[in-house]
C-alpha cells in the first residue's frame, strides 16, 4: 500500500509530481490564478467546472453581478445528463431516489439553501429563491418541493434510466463506500473516466462548488451536488450547509468545497478556510491548512477519504488543496475562458 502512496507533509510539497507530469502549461496556469486579479474572474471544481465558467462568463463578462453569473454557471451540470453527481441524472440514493442539496450566498452574508430537495432540475435556483423571498436560509425535502412548487418550478423525474440501471448494479453489492474521486486517468477530457465508468473522470460523488468576482469587486458562490450515490435517504452533505460546502465574506474571500461531506461539515471547511485567509493566508495556504485539520482527525481514514477545497480572496487570487490526487478546478477571466487546473494534494500518487 505505502508502495502505492506517497504520503507526504503538506507544508514541504511544491506542485507535486504529478501535476508537473500533467504539463508546465497547467502549472503556469496554477501560479497565474494564484496572483492578485483585478477585473472579473470565475473559478469552479472540476472538469465539468470549464463548461460551468463560460456560462457564468457570459454574465460576468457583460458587467453582470457575480450572484447572477454563478447561478447561471452551476445550471450546466445541473443539466447535464452525462453529469452523475449534479442535479438531474444525479446518481440515486440507496432507496432510488434523486435527492438533491444546493447553496448560493454573497458578499453581505446573504445565503440560501435546499437540502434533499426531490423533482426538481435546478435546485440553486431555489435556492437563491430562499434567500431572496423567504426569511429563512435553508428548506429541506418536502417542504423545499413544496415552496419550489409554490415559486412556480416544474415537478420533473430526475433519476435517468442510466442513473437507474446504475443503481441496480449496486444494489447486487449494495455495499456504501464512497471512492475517491480523481480526474488523474482522465485528465482534461470529457466523457466517461476508463476505471470507473463515471463522467468526467470522477468517482461516485463530485460536487460543483463555483465563485465569482464581478468587474465591481462583488464576491458570490454557488454549490451544488445529488451528493453522494446510494446515500441514506435523508442524507445531507456538505454542499448546502452554509460554512460547510460554501462560505462568501465581502471582506476576505469565499471558499468552496468538494468530497465526502461529513468530514467538511465535521471542521466547518469552507468557513475555516475564509477565516484562514482572513488571518492573512493565501488562498491556497488556507485551503492546505483545512485539509490538515481534516486529516489530523482523520489519521486512519485519509487513505481512502477525498475533500478537495478552492478558495479565491477578494483581490481574486485562487487557490486550492485537497487530500487525494487528482482534483482539479477550473478558472475563467477576460485572458482565459478555459483553465483547467491541478490542485496540490497531500497524496500525490492516486490510491484509487
Ligand atoms: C457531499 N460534498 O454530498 C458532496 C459530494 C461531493 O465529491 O462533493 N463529492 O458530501
Amino acid at each position: 500500500m505505502t508502495g502505492r502512496r506517497n504520503f507526504l507533509k503538506a507544508s514541504l510539497l511544491g506542485v507535486s509530481a504529478s501535476a508537473l507530469a500533467w504539463g508546465s502549461k497547467l502549472a503556469a496556469n496554477q501560479a497565474a490564478a494564484a496572483q492578485p486579479f483585478s477585473g472579473a474572474r470565475v473559478v469552479s471544481t472540476w472538469d465539468f467546472g470549464v463548461t460551468a465558467n463560460q456560462a457564468a462568463w457570459t454574465v460576468l463578462g457583460k458587467g453582470g453581478h457575480a450572484l447572477d453569473a454563478v447561478e447561471t454557471g452551476v445550471q450546466v451540470p445541473e443539466s447535464d445528463l452525462k453529469n452523475h453527481s449534479v442535479g438531474k441524472a444525479g446518481y440515486p440514493d440507496r432507496d432510488g431516489h434523486v435527492t438533491l442539496d444546493a447553496s448560493i450566498m454573497d458578499a453581505d452574508g446573504n445565503c440560501g439553501a435546499v437540502a434533499a430537495i426531490e423533482h426538481i432540475e435546478h435546485p440553486i435556483c431555489v435556492a437563491r429563491m430562499v434567500m431572496e423571498r423567504t426569511p429563512h436560509v435553508l428548506l429541506v425535502g418536502e417542504g423545499a418541493l413544496q415552496f419550489a412548487l409554490e415559486q412556480g418550478f416544474k415537478k420533473q423525474e430526475l433519476l435517468t434510466p442510466e442513473s437507474e440501471k446504475a443503481w441496480h448494479e449496486w444494489l447486487k453489492t449494495a455495499r456504501y463506500k464512497p471512492s475517491i474521486n480523481s480526474e488523474v486517468q482522465d485528465y482534461g477530457r470529457t466523457g466517461n473516466n476508463s476505471k470507473t465508468g463515471m463522467p468526467g473522470g470522477a468517482g461516485n460523488h463530485d460536487t460543483i462548488g463555483m465563485l465569482a468576482i464581478d468587474a465591481q469587486g462583488r464576491l458570490a458562490g454557488a454549490c451544488t451536488t445529488s451528493g453522494m450515490a446510494w446515500k441514506l435517504r435523508g442524507r445531507v452533505g456538505d454542499s448546502p450547509i452554509i460554512g460547510a460546502g460554501l462560505y462568501v465574506d465581502g471582506e476576505v474571500g469565499a471558499a468552496t468545497s468538494t468530497g465526502v461531506g461529513e468530514e467538511v461539515i465535521r471542521n466547518a471547511g469552507s468557513f475555516l478556510v475564509v477565516e484562514l485567509m482572513r488571518q492573512g493566508r493565501s488562498p491556497q495556504d488556507a485551503c492546505r491548512e483545512a485539509v490538515m485539520r481534516i486529516i489530523r482527525r482523520r489519521p486512519t481514514m485519509t487513505k481512502d477519504l477525498q475533500v478537495g477545497f478552492l478558495a479565491m480572496n477578494k483581490h481574486g487570487q485562487v487557490g486550492a488543496w485537497a487530500i487525494q490526487h487528482g482534483f482539479s478546478y477550473a478558472v475563467c477571466d477576460a485572458k482565459k475562458q478555459d483553465g483547467l487546473i491541478p490542485s496540490q494534494s497531500v497524496y500525490t500518487t492516486s490510491n484509487s
